[in-house]
C-alpha cells in the first residue's frame, strides 16, 4: 500500500513536471478596446493560461504551456487576426480585416487614440460605436 502511494505521488510530480508554463511579453500593434478584446480572443486557444494586452503600452502578456505551444505560433495567431508583433507581420488581407478605427499603422488612427498623459479609462464617449 506504502509503495502505491510513492508510486502515486511520483507519477503526480512527474505530470507536473511535464506541464512547463512559460510567461512571454512583447509588442502587438493596437489601438483601441476592441483591438484588446480581439488580441485577447485569439490567444484564447488551448495551451494559453492567460493571455493580457495592454494599451498603455501595447503588450501582450502570455502566460502559456510550452508544450502546447511555442513563441512563434503565438506571433502567428496575432499576425492572423490581423495584428503586428514585435517579431513579425500580419499579411495585409489580415490587416484588411480589423475594424477601421483598429488601423493601428495608419498615423491618423494612432493619434485619434491618443489620450494625453494619465491612465483614466473613460474615454469611450469620444469614439463612435463599438
Ligand atoms: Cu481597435
Amino acid at each position: 500500500m506504502k509503495s502505491l502511494f510513492f508510486s502515486l505521488a511520483l507519477l503526480c510530480a512527474m505530470a507536473v513536471n511535464a506541464q512547463k508554463i512559460q510567461t512571454v511579453s512583447f509588442w502587438v500593434g493596437g489601438v483601441c478596446e476592441m483591438c484588446e478584446e480581439r488580441i485577447e480572443n485569439t490567444l484564447d486557444v488551448k495551451g494559453v493560461k492567460v493571455a493580457e494586452y495592454s494599451l498603455e503600452n501595447h503588450k501582450v502578456t502570455i502566460t502559456y504551456n510550452t508544450k502546447k505551444l511555442n513563441e512563434a505560433k503565438l506571433h502567428e495567431l496575432l499576425n492572423k487576426a490581423g495584428h503586428d508583433t514585435a517579431s513579425s507581420k500580419a499579411s495585409d488581407d489580415a490587416y484588411e480585416k480589423v475594424h477601421g478605427c483598429c488601423k493601428y499603422r495608419d498615423p491618423e488612427v494612432q493619434k485619434a487614440h491618443q489620450h494625453g498623459e494619465g491612465d483614466h479609462h473613460d474615454h469611450d464617449d469620444d469614439h463612435d460605436d463599438h
